[in-house]
Order: structure tokens, then sequence, then C-alpha cells
């Protein structure tokens, strides 16, 4: 991996966070730490690791096993000879950066900008592996609607929804599952709660797998038992935004912030004005959030390698929320919806 680019701006450049550490080598054993300089890449780890980073950390990298001391030691003494240090400032705490600097009146460049730019764009490999933790989701939620049932409670399809995920292959959940009923719906990041599914509720759910480093994101709404008008018309304008987010994307517009806007705009004619109360949408790899970001304020351009994800909702307070999700990616200036399972309204 050519990383010529986070050495830019200074001459030594120190990765802390754990999916700068898992992108770059591979490998992201807790309290790693990775220096580059221009004729050196040193993967830092303990103990602990010593086994695991034979195999794991990319060969490009010389592994040094130290202790948690040794290791702000040699960190230290790469500073001070350096003219200029870079650091992930998001990563970074206060009391490390203290310890690390102390003493030494070197300036700081962040990193963490730059490693977002890498990361945004993603590879073939990659993207062949966050094509198959969404398709696990598709395989969960498949099995997630046979089992709705009167009387589930939403902790309950919480876990039989990541267990699913976990016999199709996830090594584990990307996030924290939502499964919200009815009313609770109504809160974007619902937590699950042993309240039981009556008919007439609207059944949330957005999860998503962690597969092989990468993460994948999707959310569905359905009906349990036949839905109210309110609820169809609100359920064809979450859709109709989502479309038009997509239609855009399809005729090539690349400006993350229109993409919000068209799909907003969708929300903001109807009868919902002002339900849609969260951002369009986000990067989705190694991290479960990450650039680019689709929003009103956002000044990214979308571009070729590009994951992320497009999620209009709508949200009735004391009644319930319906949010459609799909991760999308583009590819040779084309775009491709990459979750497979329908998106019509769906009465269980
Ligand atoms: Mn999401």
């Amino acid at each position: 991996m050519n990383t010529d680019v986070l050495l830019q701006d200074c001459d030594v450049a120190i990765i802390t966070s754990p999916a700068a550490l898992f992108y770059l080598s591979g490998f992201d054993g807790s309290d790693a730490v990775i220096l580059l300089s221009k004729d050196k890449k040193v993967y830092l780890t303990n103990p602990l690791y010593e086994i695991a980073v034979k195999t794991s950390v990319r060969k490009e990298f010389s592994v040094n096993v130290l202790s948690r001391q040794e290791t702000t030691e040699y960190l230290k003494q790469a500073i001070l000879q350096a003219k200029k240090a870079g650091v992930e400032c998001d990563d970074m705490t206060v009391s490390r950066f203290r310890t690390l600097f102390y003493g030494s009146e070197k300036s700081v460049v962040d990193l963490s900008p730059a490693i977002a730019k890498l990361r945004e764009i993603k590879s073939e490999q990659e993207l062949s592996v966050i094509k198959t933790a969404e398709s696990i989701v598709d395989k969960a939620y498949t099995e997630a609607l046979s089992l709705l049932k009167e009387g589930v409670t939403e902790r309950s399809l919480k876990d039989a929804i990541e267990r699913a995920m976990i016999s199709f292959g996830a090594d584990g959940t990307a996030f924290e599952t939502i499964v919200a009923f009815g009313e609770n719906a109504a809160m974007p990041h619902a937590v699950c709660s042993d309240r039981t599914l009556k008919r007439g509720d609207c059944v949330l759910m957005d999860f998503g797998a962690k597969y092989k480093g990468y993460c994948s994101d999707f959310t569905r709404t359905v009906c349990f038992g036949a839905p109210t008008e309110k609820f169809r018309q609100a359920y064809q304008v979450v859709l109709n935004a989502q479309r038009a987010a997509i239609e855009y994307l399809e005729k090539g517009g690349r400006s993350a912030c229109e993409a919000d806007r068209v799909a907003r705009a969708v929300v903001e004619s109807s009868a919902f004005k002002g339900k849609f109360t969260h951002t369009l949408g986000h990067g989705v790899g190694i991290m479960i959030h990450e650039a680019p970001t689709l929003s009103t304020l956002s000044e990214d351009t979308l571009r070729d390698g590009m994951v992320f994800t497009i999620e209009p909702g709508v949200y009735v307070e004391g009644e319930f929320g319906i949010r459609i999700e799909s991760l999308v990616t583009i590819e040779n200036g084309k775009l491709t919806v990459i979750d497979r399972s329908n998106k019509e309204i769906y009465t269980v």
C-alpha cells in the first residue's frame, strides 16, 4: 500500500487508531502503533500479540515487540529526531499526547483527514468483502421476517437476527442491532426493550454484519398486521425519498449534499415535513460510520470506490418510525445498490 501521502507534511507518522492499524497492516491488536518514516515501516506491538503478528501483519512492516513503557520511549525518540511528527488527532488522547510530546517543541500534523481520504476509496478486494458482509444481512433479514409473531419481544428478535448473521458467516455485528416496534421506532436510535409485538405495529430493523474486518449496514421497516393509511403514506414518502437520491446518483450526480437535498425535498414537500430528522447517509468500511458524509452541510464528492448508505426516514412520535437503508457503491462511474432485499411496503 502506498502510504506516501501520510508523509507529505511530516517526516514521521504515528498511527494509533484500530481502524487505521487494520487498514494499513491487516492487524489491529490492542495498543499497537505503526510508525512510518521515509525509509521505515514499523509495527510496534506488545507480547500478547507476539505470535499473532507473525502471520497477520503485512510483510512490508518490520515488527517490534515492546512493553508499553518501551513503546513510549521508542515513540519519544522518533519524535525527537523528526522535524515534524504526524499523529491521528481523532484518536490520540490528550494524556498520551502530553506524554509523547512533553518538552519537545515539534509542530504536529493531524493525519486523521488524510487517513479518512485513503480509507474512503475501497479497493476491489475491500469491496468484495463488503458485498459479502451485506449479503449476510440480506439472508438474516429473510430469517427475521419468518420470526415476526405476536408476542415476540424486541430483545428476542434482536438476538435472533444477530445469531442468524453469525450462522451466515459474520464474525460479529457491525454495531448494536436496532429492533423497534410501533411507537419505539419513532426514535431513530431506539434501544431494544422487552416490548412485545402487537397487531398494527411497525417493525424497524437496523443491523449490520462485521465480516473479515469490514461492516455492512441495512435497515428495513415492515408492518405487522394491516398498516394504517397514515403509515402507508409515510412509507411511500420514505421510499420515494430514497429513490430520488438513487436516481440522482444513477444519472451521474456526485454531490453528497445534493443527494441529501433531493431526498429531503421529497419528505419536506409531503405531509411529513420536518420528520426526516437525520442525515441521508454515511460511508461504510472498517468502521460503520466513516467518510463520506451525505448531509445538507457535506462538501464531499461521491466517487468511484466509495461505499455509503442511503437511509432516509420519517419518525412520528407516539406512532411509528420508518427508515429504509441501502448500501451502495460507485463502480466504473455507475451506481450499484448492494443489498437485494425487497423495499416495497411489506405486511406480515
Ligand atoms: Mn446506517
